[in-house]
């Protein structure tokens, strides 16, 4: 379907439902929480009332957002009504929520991995961020682009974006910016919030992790265990953004970084590449997902063997 025939299709249900349920995937990143709360918004102004749940807890940096007091967190969502518009998610299981079997789902995303699992799905891997498909709605829809979902937007672009260095980041993703800034988005304000604003146990996990990297050619790869965790006082949350720093060195093509998941003895793995190896169809051949350039998939412990697997992978997409 075109993308003007599936926001003409999804108006048409704003616009003939009274209230919907709304939700991203499991562990909510800056685009997740963004557009929940932008789409929220916009929803609320066509004259919907809407339910917005997380199964876990806003990111510290995404909590200063405008609306993030209305994000109900918890995984059981079978109190929820109306059908349920699922953000970026590739199924069900990726929202981390019980209680949607049998609902009307409605399926918006803007990965590859994107899958039609719903009564209407908006699948556009063209797009930087799913923050741009819901402002694309805002724009059809004609409501106004207040400060607030201004602010949301920017901040899932920006973040979605890798401050606007990844593959998708295009002359579109500029004009994007540029209307979110016009419309009372502050980008000074929004990277002090995302960038500025870390908790001392990051930095001093991001030391561990730096000191277990590893090279071998094109690759680099860390890790930080259970045991790490606990003696930086860091939790999941202090692990984001560590892999950037290994796909940062000259040379390397693609990174990984290995966080060890308690009680599981499980490795959550975050992949990244400079383009050459597509890292989604790495993480999905384990049964994660993700994009080209960023994804990410989960492995089964002891670390050496976890490590062994990814790498094997990742060296055959570099020969
Ligand atoms: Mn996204």
């Amino acid at each position: 379907m075109s993308p003007e025939a599936s926001i003409a299709q999804l108006l048409e249900t704003f616009r003939s439902t009274a209230h919907f349920t709304v939700t991203s995937h499991a562990r909510p990143d800056g685009d997740a929480v963004g557009s929940v709360l932008a789409l929220g918004e916009i929803l609320e102004q066509m004259g919907c009332t809407t339910e917005l749940v997380l199964a876990d807890p806003v990111p510290n940096i995404y909590r200063n957002l405008p609306g993030v007091q209305r994000i109900h967190i918890g995984r059981d969502a079978s109190h929820t009504r109306g059908p349920v518009i699922i953000l970026e998610c590739d199924s069900t299981t990726r929202t981390g929520l019980q209680g949607l079997d049998g609902r009307t789902l409605i399926n918006i995303d803007h990965h590859a991995s994107g899958r039609n699992y719903a009564a209407t799905n908006w699948i556009d891997e063209n797009a930087c961020a799913v923050a741009e498909l819901v402002y694309r709605i805002a724009l059809a829809a004609d409501v106004q682009i207040t400060p607030s979902i201004a602010t949301c937007l920017y901040t899932a672009v920006l973040s979605d974006t890798g401050s606007f260095t990844y593959a998708s980041t295009n002359a579109q993703t500029f004009a994007l910016a540029h209307s979110l800034a016009m419309h009372g988005a502050s980008p000074s304000q929004i990277a002090r919030e995302v960038y500025f604003s870390n908790p001392e146990s990051k930095v001093r996990l991001l030391a561990v992790a730096l000191s277990n990297m590893q090279t071998e050619g094109q690759l680099a790869w860390t890790w930080v265990t259970s045991q790490d965790l606990a003696s930086t006082g860091a939790d999941a949350e202090d692990c984001e953004g560590v892999v950037g720093y290994l796909i940062g060195i000259a040379g390397v093509e693609s990174a990984v970084f290995l966080r060890e998941v308690e009680p599981s003895g499980q490795f959550r793995l975050s992949i990244r590449s400079k383009g050459r190896v597509n890292v989604a169809q790495v993480a999905e051949h384990f049964g994660g997902g993700g994009h080209r350039n960023a994804s990410g998939c989960t492995l089964d412990g002891p670390l050496h063997v976890a490590t062994e697997r990814i790498l094997a992978r990742l060296r055959t997409g570099l020969c």
